[in-house]
Parts: structure tokens; sequence; C-alpha cells
């Protein structure tokens, strides 16, 4: 039951923030991390951005039907996805999270395949857009129903407890899912069981129009881990290493015995809800504006750049590189077309009841 380092206090009244906005390192320990990292960060940023408008691009060009926008969320889920042992822990995501998915290494053919519900698809176009999952990478897939995933990734982290797998569930959402009766159920129980768990809001202030202050009288969502008996962050999630660091000594802080724990990072929503949303009948342009002032790319750029690790023209090749990738991904999970129908039917039962295989076989019949 060892943890290495101990570096953050739990329910700090201001958020833990390790870069500010001038990109001035301000934490009181030396961040260790080698260059190759620190660009790595900022590669999945600047590509989670570019893949964000990519997406937008499928939706207008009505090549898929839904996209929940993730920019301004970079720093969190990038900081996330690195603070986990990829394809060993298990990840429990939500539907904005397909920049984290990048970062995870979920191939762009996959990615593309979800969003277009094509034969590149691994759930084979039976998923909503933005619900991807990864069997390979230990990614259970998106929920459409806010919360419902909550009680499996405490149910996981309680089995890695009892089969000591050493294994950590990272489970992640939105502000709005704090609200649900499964949060409240699946946190208390993960945190009763001791389980290797950390619960992750990404609270961009928002559920859809609602904002934070019709959401909870608590005055943080990290607070409420009081309640369970957990510790609960407060973390600045504009700041992808403060978001990256917290979530590792959260991960290895559950990894070595210490059970669960609740991350709140504090982001913007600078896009819609979704593509279904017009965000100005309920949001000023103003305070987005402002918003977007906080941008946490530009906030790590100037870190980078005061170490000598950021110019203008490494940035534009790296753009553009991530740009043909991006393209040329989604040029192959283009041409794979669309899937069989006849498989909706394959992959809920072990051995397929007698009335579907009627439903197949009229299918198949309507098909000829
Ligand atoms: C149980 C349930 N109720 C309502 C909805 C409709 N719905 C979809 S997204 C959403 C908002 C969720 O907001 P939040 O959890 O803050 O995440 P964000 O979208 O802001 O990242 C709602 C209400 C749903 N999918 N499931």
């Amino acid at each position: 039951m060892v943890q290495e380092k101990v570096r953050f206090q739990p329910f700090s009244g201001e958020p833990v923030r390790l870069i500010d906005e001038q990109g001035h390192w301000i934490a009181g320990f030396e961040h260790g991390l080698p260059p190759d990292l620190l660009r790595r960060f900022y590669r999945d940023m600047l590509a989670a951005r570019i893949l964000d408008e990519k997406l937008i691009i499928l939706i207008r060009t009505g090549k898929t039907s839904f996209v929940a926008p993730h920019s301004g969320h970079e720093g969190a889920q990038v900081g996330i996805a690195h603070a986990l042992r990829k394809g060993h822990d298990w990840l429990f995501p939500y539907y904005r999270d397909m920049g984290l998915m990048l970062a995870m290494e979920l191939p762009l053919v996959e990615i593309f395949g979800q969003t277009l519900g094509n034969a590149a698809d691994p759930a084979k176009g039976r998923q909503m857009p933005s619900h991807p999952g990864s069997k390979k990478l230990n990614i259970f897939s998106v929920c459409s129903a806010i919360a419902s995933h909550i009680p499996p990734a405490a149910g996981a982290a309680i089995s890695m407890k009892l089969r000591r797998t050493g294994q950590v569930a990272v489970c992640t959402f939105g502000d709005g899912a704090t609200s649900e009766g499964d949060w409240h159920a699946g946190i208390n129980f993960a945190a009763v069981q001791g389980a290797p768990a950390v619960f992750v809001c990404q609270n961009n202030r928002y559920a859809i129009s609602v904002n934070i202050s019709r959401q909870t009288a608590s005055e943080s969502i990290a607070i409420k881990a009081h309640a369970y008996g957990i510790p609960g962050y407060y973390v600045d999630g504009m700041d992808v290493l403060a978001s990256y660091f917290v979530m590792q000594e959260a991960i290895e802080r559950a990894r070595a015995g210490h059970g669960a724990s609740l991350v709140e990072l504090v982001v913007n929503r600078f896009g819609p809800h979704s593509s279904a949303d017009d965000d100005s009948r309920y949001r000023s342009r103003e305070e987005l504006a402002a918003e977007r002032l906080h941008d946490p790319l530009v906030r790590f750029q100037r870190f980078l750049e005061k170490q000598d690790l950021w110019d203008a023209n490494w940035a534009n090749e790296l753009g553009l590189e991530i740009s043909k990738e991006l393209e040329a991904a989604l040029q192959e999970a283009l041409q794979t077309g669309e899937p069989d129908p006849l498989e909706m039917f394959d992959d809920v039962f072990a051995a397929r009841p007698w009335h579907l295989e009627e439903q197949r076989r009229l299918v198949a019949e309507e098909l000829r």
C-alpha cells in the first residue's frame, strides 16, 4: 500500500494550477518531464482541436448525424489519457471525449468509422456517433444515458480489487451527470468498497443549456466527495499539466490500495452542446469570447515557448502533418462502405434466439 508522492491536497479552495495564463510554471515542485513528452502533450491537444473541426465538417456535409464538440476540454482530456496506463487500466468515457480517444491512441480509422457508423466502426454502425469504445484498449463503450456508466465503472473497480489485478477504473462525465442517482450510487459503492476508481468530472459549467448554478448548490463538484469519505480534487482543467499530475496522483493512489477519489477538472466548452444545439439562445457571445481568451492550447504553447520547445514553424508543420493523417484516415474509413444490415442481429446473444432468426430472415428477404 505504498504510494510514492503525495503532492496535492484534496478540497482546495482554489483550483490546482501549475501553469499560469502567461505560461509560467508556478508549482512548488519540478515537473521533471522530458521535452519529448511535453511536445507529445501539445501534439495531442492540437490533434484534438483539429479533429473537432473535422468532425464539424462531417456534420455540415451530412456524413454523420451527431457530434459533441470537445474544444476547450483538450488540456483535461490529454492530461487524463497520459496519466493512466493505456490498455491496462480501464476507461469509462462519455460522449465529449473524442480528444481523449485520440490521445488514448484509438486508431483514427476507428474514430472516423464510428463517427460515420460504417463498416470501419468496430460496433458495426450500431452505436450513436461520438460513442466509441475499444475492447483492445479497455475502453468501455460510451453510454448515451447520462451517468449510467458510473455503476459499471464502480463494479469494474471492485472486481479489480477482488482479483488484485493492479488496474484502475477511470470514469469521465460532465457536471450534469452529478445530478443523476446513478452517479451517487456508483461513487458511494466504489468508495465504501475501497475500490481503485477515479471519477473525473469535466466541469464545463453547462449541461446543454442548464448552467451549473441551477445544477447544484454545492460550492464545487469536488466537495461532494466529502459525503462519500473520499478525496475530492479541484483542478484547473485548462492546464494540461495540472490535469495530468493530479490525475496521475489519484490513479496511483487507487492502484496502491488507498481507494477511490473524485477529480473535478474545470474547463470551458467552446462550442455548442452538440451539433443539434444552438448555444447562442442561452449563452451570450460576450461570455463565450471571454472564455476563449483562456485557451488551454495557447497557455501550454506559452509554457513550451519559455523552454524553447515551441516555435511557429514547428507548430505549423505539426498542424499540417496532423491534418494529413486525419484526412488519410477519414478517406480510408469512407472507403469501407456501409455495414451489412444483417449484422444488426449479431453479437447480442451467444446463440441467436428463434425470434431474431425469424426477423433476420425477413430482413434478408426484403433486402433481396
Ligand atoms: C438520463 C439522461 N437524461 C438526459 C439526457 C439528455 N442529455 C444528453 S447530454 C445532456 C447534458 C449533460 O451535461 P453534462 O453532464 O454537464 O456534460 P456536458 O455535455 O456538458 O459535457 C443531457 C441532459 C440523457 N442523455 N440521459
